[in-house]
């Protein structure tokens, strides 16, 4: 390979954006099903990357984004997903997206509650009398410019629907 070609390319890879995408990235999916808990809870996206919730349950799920400090909700940062009756019908999505490095907590109201722990903090817990996963149904966004914390997502974050995840 002539040494001008090298420089090219080169240079060109030098172009690229952090995570080696040269238009926006694609989305990262978050699914859930009536097994009522988020299959991939911790999911990492660059700032203006959209995260995709994709409700596989035939009931609906929420997903409320809130500041561990204090339990208050993030202003327009509260989807509802309606339930989803089956594969062959529409699949209900929520999706955001933030513009700065951070961590952004959520949880599931219908099946999750906040709970103080200490001072004003707050942690999510398993809605008494709801069934499903033993664990609460809540998890973490991860917003980061980090190249080693978005090649960590699970597979699963580039699929928009799983087969054989409906209903649970
Ligand atoms: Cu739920």
């Amino acid at each position: 390979m002539s040494r001008s070609i090298v420089t090219v390319i080169v240079v060109l890879a030098g172009m690229l954006p952090t995570a080696g995408w040269a238009a926006s990235p694609p989305p990262v999916y978050a699914h859930m099903n009536g097994g009522n808990y988020f299959l991939e809870p911790v999911v990492a996206v660059l700032p203006g990357q959209k995260v995709v919730f994709v409700n596989q349950d035939t009931d609906a799920h929420t997903v409320v984004f809130y500041d561990p400090r204090t339990g208050s909700p993030l202003p327009n940062k509260i989807g509802t997903i309606s339930g989803t009756k089956g594969p062959t019908d529409a699949i209900s999505t929520y999706s955001v997206s933030f513009n700065h490095p951070g961590f952004k907590f959520y949880y599931c109201s219908v099946h999750a509650q906040l709970k103080p722990t200490f001072n004003k903090l707050v942690q999510p817990v398993k809605r008494a009398g709801t069934g499903g996963f033993a664990g609460p149904m809540a998890g973490v966004v991860v917003v980061t410019t980090d190249t080693a914390l978005l090649q960590q997502n699970p597979p699963t974050t580039a699929e928009r629907v799983l087969d054989g995840f409906f209903g649970g």
